[in-house]
């Protein structure tokens, strides 16, 4: 009997100490972004797929066609019944994946959102590029220096639900209502051209006509800032646009001078750490605790921070979740912008 106490207990401690992943055995990892053909994704892939050669995991990646929530739900519970060790979610909408991807963690998957980020309730860590509040102020002082500080401004984002988009939106709204810096621009609004070329430069055409002043436009997304700026220079508008762009996309209206600057992480940078997240996650290394910290190899060591927010009385204070960022913002401008547009 004791020999059968002395053999459970030794059971029950190696289980204990194994990590929730067996070594051995291959990880797999589901990645989900927000849209299929989106040229930001798509080098993001590409840093999964280093990752994945330096760390051994497979993996499979999709996003929907039309950006949607419904999709990214449907690509989820693929991945899920496929037996994922951990899903790497770019989210469409923050609140609309909770639901399945509690059922993800409740069957011991690992959830990293990455890009644009799940409520903390519907993930185990979030990776993002920078705070959303350095992301949303350096393109402000952008726009905001290439129009001498003073004039229309207004916002072309992705879809109305993107919370990445989003959280950026509410830091430039925030500093153009409170910061004397920008007491002399006007902020005429945002309007969303859901990602989608057509419908981005339709959308700004509508600005155009109806802000005959209108002096700049910040885009804060990949897939509408040339369609943005195609609009501008078609029109044969003086207004400035700056944004967050791949460079290969935007080197033509910097060249004309359209775009004085764009910024932009390196999206492969981006999906290799978020692999390099859920990798640490699923063999134990981390438990995405604050504190902990994780290797991602040319990139530095990753700290996993508490979450932020900005609360009632604008004050910038902790929530729930944690977080880890890159903090890698790279400038394109007239000197800059060559060294890039083969990467990006
Ligand atoms: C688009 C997407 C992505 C965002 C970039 C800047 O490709 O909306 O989520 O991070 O732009």
């Amino acid at each position: 009997m004791k020999k059968i106490l002395s053999l459970v207990l030794v059971t029950l401690l190696v289980l204990a100490l194994t990590p929730a992943f067996a070594e051995g055995d291959s990880i797999y990892i589901g990645v989900v972004y927000k849209q299929s053909g989106n040229a930001y994704f798509q080098a993001a892939v590409t840093g999964f797929e280093q990752a994945a050669a330096e760390l051994g995991f497979e993996f499979d990646h999709d996003g929907p066609d039309d950006g949607s929530s419904d999709g990214q739900i449907r690509i989820i519970e693929n991945f899920i019944s496929q037996g994922v060790d951990a899903l790497c979610v770019s989210a469409n909408d923050p609140a609309a994946l909770v639901d399945v991807l509690q059922e993800a963690m409740d069957e011991g998957i690992v959830v990293v959102s990455w890009d644009a980020p799940v409520n903390a309730e519907g993930r185990t860590l979030d990776v993002e590029p920078a705070s959303a509040q350095t992301i949303a102020l350096t393109l402000l002082e952008s726009m905001a220096k290439s129009i001498n500080y003073e004039g229309q401004v207004a916002i072309v984002s992705a879809a109305a639900t993107m919370p990445n988009q989003n959280l950026w939106i509410g830091f430039i709204e925030d500093a153009l209502e409170n910061d004397e810096t920008y007491a002399n621009i006007e902020y005429v609004g945002t309007v969303y051209g859901d990602d989608e070329y057509t419908k981005s430069f339709d959308e700004t055409l509508a600005l155009l006509n109806q802000y005959p002043d209108l002096k700049g436009i910040i885009v804060p997304t990949t897939a509408g800032a040339p369609a943005v700026a195609k609009c501008v220079q078609d029109e044969g508008r003086d207004v400035k646009v700056t944004g967050l762009t791949l460079a290969s996309d935007m080197k033509e209206f910097i060249d004309a001078g359209i775009c004085d600057e764009t910024f932009l992480w390196n999206p492969i940078e981006l999906g290799y750490a978020a692999a390099y997240a859920a990798v640490a996650l699923v063999n134990g290394d981390i438990t995405a605790a604050v504190g902990d910290t994780f290797t991602v190899p040319e990139v530095g060591d990753l700290v996993v921070e508490q979450s932020t927010e900005v609360n009632d009385a604008g004050e910038l204070v902790e929530a729930d979740g944690t977080i880890a960022y890159l903090n890698r913002l790279n400038t394109f401008n007239v000197d800059t912008v060559n060294d890039w547009v083969e990467i990006l």
